[in-house]
């Protein structure tokens, strides 16, 4: 997939919103892989007002209502904790759905596709690798209040946006299928990668295993703690307010963590075409170890799951690795890519990756210990 430019449709689904003035113009806008999203600026009395403006990825969430339902709660949910805490200033600290006229959470094109508002954040910004150790640290204690201010959320257990996200053995299956099926004649050029992925299937069931038993347990989680989906003030470059929410439901805080490690403790971009250019970074490792363990989170989590902080970082580069080389086996159906290769080149850094955390097992462990 590629995301086009800005598509008629949007602008036939902004009459359906509130805004705060007439349409000025509108432009693709970060770099998600999952949904189209596009700055669309107003004007109006008091002056120009941007909004995100995000159509849905419809194939990969099936259940559109049932995600803006969670979207829902979970934001009103945050906004009245840091509300209470920080007054007005909290506005920019959470994302704010701007409902349509008729008070519904999205509008649907005469395609059937889902739009969804958010207001702004404006004066910050996310990045895609983290440039600094504190960054690091800042981007886990963020991740780790936001999923504590979640322990208390009311009401029924959140929707499975995709069933089974992080299931890495249901992940481990879906290679295997897409291996034998060879849908786009590719499983040929990826024997190496297979291998890699076969080596190691017995990761797959670990967390799984201790959640079966009661070691762990599932909380609510977000899911997709990549570093992209954390905003960052432009002047400070303190956390401002975590993001893409779309993934939030039940799940492990190691989940969390995992992809925590994966892309802020990696040394390049999770595509790098260059597989040797990757290895964990441990002062970045340190940082979010402390970062994580020294927000509000740290207090809930139990000794098995704090030691299964640097294991998590691998299991997550590793299904990140196994869910884009099943993508490649399927002729690229899922993410967005840049290139025919894309995939793949994803695939061979991300198990880059989980071979260097193997290698640092021992120094990851005692960072750990060091911070417990
Ligand atoms: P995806 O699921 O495709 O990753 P995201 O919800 O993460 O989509 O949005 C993509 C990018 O758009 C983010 O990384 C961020 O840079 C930007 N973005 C999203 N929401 C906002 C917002 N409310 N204000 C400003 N920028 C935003
Ligand atoms: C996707 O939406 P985005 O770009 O934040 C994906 C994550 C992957 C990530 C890999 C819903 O995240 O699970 O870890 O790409 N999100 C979904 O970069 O599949
Ligand atoms: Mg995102």
């Amino acid at each position: 997939m590629s995301q086009s430019p800005v598509p008629p449709e949007l602008n036939a689904v902004v009459a359906d919103f509130p805004l705060a003035g007439g349409f000025v113009s509108a432009s693709p806008h970060g770099s998600g892989h999952i949904n189209e999203t596009y700055a669309v600026t107003c004007e109006g009395t008091v002056g120009p007002r941007r909004y995100i403006f995000q159509k849905v990825n419809h194939r990969i969430f099936k259940d559109v209502p049932a995600l803006m339902e969670n979207v829902r709660r979970v934001t009103a949910h945050v906004a009245a904790k840091v509300r209470a805490r920080e007054g007005e200033a909290a506005a920019r600290r959470v994302l704010t759905v701007v409902p349509t006229r008729d008070g519904r959470d999205f509008a649907q094109d005469e395609g059937g596709g889902y739009w969804r508002v958010y207001d702004f954040i404006e004066g910050a910004h996310t990045v895609d690798r983290v440039t600094n150790v504190a960054q690091a640290r800042a981007a886990a204690g963020a991740f780790g209040e936001f999923q504590a201010q979640l322990a208390d959320l009311p009401g029924a257990r959140l929707h499975e946006t995709i069933p089974n996200f992080h299931h890495t053995r249901s992940r481990f299956e879906a290679l295997r299928r897409a291996l034998t099926a060879d849908s786009a004649g590719r499983a040929g050029e990826v024997k190496a990668e297979i291998d890699f992925a076969f080596a190691r299937e017995a990761d797959a069931d670990l967390l799984l295993g201790l959640l079966a038993r009661g070691e762990i347990s599932e909380r609510v989680t977000h899911n997709d703690t990549k570093i992209n989906n954390v905003m960052l003030d432009d002047v400070t470059g303190r956390t401002v307010a975590v993001i893409d929410l779309d993934t939030i439901m039940p799940g492990l805080p190691l989940y969390d963590f995992g992809e925590m490690v994966r892309t802020s403790a990696s040394s390049t971009f999770e595509d790098d075409p260059n597989p040797g250019n990757m290895v964990v970074r441990l002062p970045e490792f340190r940082a979010l170890v402390e970062g994580y363990l020294g927000s509000a989170v740290g207090g809930v989590l139990n000794a098995t799951e704090r030691a299964h902080l640097g294991f998590a970082g691998k299991l997550m580069t590793y299904e990140n690795g196994v869910r884009f080389l099943t993508d490649y086996l399927q002729g690229d159906t899922y993410y967005k890519i840049k290139h025919p290769r894309h995939n793949l080149e994803r695939t061979r850094t991300q198990f880059a990756l989980v071979r260097s955390i193997e290698e640092k097992t021992a120094e990851m462990t005692a960072i750990i210990e060091q911070s417990s």
